[in-house]
């Protein structure tokens, strides 16, 4: 993750949409896009469509923070309090936010836990994911993102399932 903080949403939304295609700065528009409809029609995002796949995404841990951060950054006393966000940016019919239980005092959550996403439009979806140090009394803390092309994960097959897509926090 990039402790790149004073990024705003968006900017980090176009980071991982142009993350795709092996980062060459060119995405093609997806043929949903491009393609009119039987009467010209053109693509309407707040249109109803059905469930075309489900992201299943599975937060393992995160590591490193107490490499690249002081022992007193987070919390003074104590190791901080790590937390993910995890949602999705799309369509607004797409647009879900998880998020993890928080660990305290460890510099390396392991929060195990696993969120899924059904998906109308995957061609459009931004899988983000933000890590935040808990705080009781202050604001909490941002720790690191990450934003990646839900078109461009790995597809795996699962036994007994439909055909899903799964990651891990990077
Ligand atoms: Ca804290």
């Amino acid at each position: 993750m990039c402790p790149a903080q004073g990024y705003g949403r968006s900017l980090w939304l176009m980071h991982g949409m142009f993350r795709a295609n092996g980062g060459c700065g060119y995405v093609k528009k997806p043929d949903l896009l491009l393609r009119a409809g039987s009467n010209n029609e053109v693509f309407n995002p707040t249109t109803n469509f059905p469930v075309k796949t489900t992201l299943k995404v599975t937060l393992y841990m995160g590591d490193g923070w107490d490499k690249d951060f002081d022992q007193t950054h987070f919390d003074t006393y104590s190791p901080p309090d790590f937390y993910a966000k995890v949602g999705v940016a799309g369509v607004p019919a797409d647009e879900v936010k998880h998020k993890t239980k928080t660990m305290d005092d460890n510099w390396i959550p392991s929060w195990d836990e696993q969120f899924e996403f059904p998906l109308t439009v995957p061609e459009l979806a931004l899988l983000r994911i933000k890590v935040l140090d808990y705080n009781l009394s202050d604001k909490d803390e941002f720790a690191g993102q990450t934003c990646l092309h839900v078109a461009e994960l790995r597809q795996v097959l699962e036994m007994g399932a439909s055909p899903a897509l799964q990651v891990s926090s990077q």
